[in-house]
Formats: structure tokens, sequence, C-alpha cells
């Protein structure tokens, strides 16, 4: 958190953890920095003071698929984020971010059916391409 603060951040992205950081998050709220939470535990009956929560657990939340762990939620709202704009990647450029996603969906211990399925097999797929130097040398 200190290390955190000390670089004067505007915005703070969470993931895979912030729907219980009451305190963390308001420490930040008053240094100005909005907190995005993306999260894929239950949220508590009250949430913390973000500027916005991302959580397929979130009672209000449609998304038809509950249980993405929390790299595979980021995984999707960078997907969201670019069929708004696409910073002018190519189409589909998210698929090399897929190697993170699948490791992070098996060692979350996420259910491996549905997307979560679909996250670890693509992934893999990119885990053998990578040109993450220590992703490529835990792959070996
Ligand atoms: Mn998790």
């Amino acid at each position: 958190m200190e290390a955190l603060v000390k670089e004067d951040p505007s915005v703070v992205i969470t993931v895979d953890c912030g729907v219980t950081n009451f305190e963390e998050i308001e420490r930040l709220r008053s240094l100005n920095i909005d907190v995005i939470i993306i999260d894929h535990h239950i949220v508590p009956p009250r949430w913390p003071n973000a500027f916005a929560i991302i959580d397929a657990k979130k009672e209000t939340e449609t998304y038809p698929f509950k249980f993405l762990c929390g790299a595979g939620m980021a995984f999707k709202t960078i997907q969201a984020i670019l069929r708004k704009d696409n910073f002018n990647l190519p189409e589909g450029w998210e698929k090399w971010l897929l190697d993170v996603a699948a490791i992070a969906t098996v060692a979350d211990m996420v259910p491996l059916l549905d997307e979560n399925r679909a996250l670890a097999h693509y992934g893999l797929k990119v885990l053998r391409k990578t040109r993450r130097v220590g992703l490529a040398a835990l792959f070996k």
C-alpha cells in the first residue's frame, strides 16, 4: 500500500481482491484515487466504496458464467474494453494474454468447466508460444 501510494496513481485496478478491502479502498479514496475492483470473491452484504466493482458473483450481475478466476475476470474486462476502443491493436490481440489467464485459472482452482475450460485450453496453446521469459522457463 505504501509503495502504491508513493507512485501517485489516479486510478488503481485490483485483480482477484478488493471486495473485502474496505480500509484500503477508503484510504485510496481519501487520496482522490479511483479504485476499480475486479474480483471473483463473494461480495459481502456491504460493498466497498469503489469507483466500480466488477464481480461475477455480485447479486445484480447478469453475466451467465459465475466461476471465472480473478485473472479470467480481468481478461473478460479487457475484451469488453477492446470492443469499445481497440487502441489500434490488431483484432484478436487479446489472445496473447491467455497464457496468464490460463495459469491463473488452473492455479486458483476454479472449476475447469465452460469458459474456464476454454481459457485453459487456448491459454496452453498461447503458453507454448509465449514471449514472457519467466513463463517460457516455467513451461519447460
Ligand atoms: Mn482468486
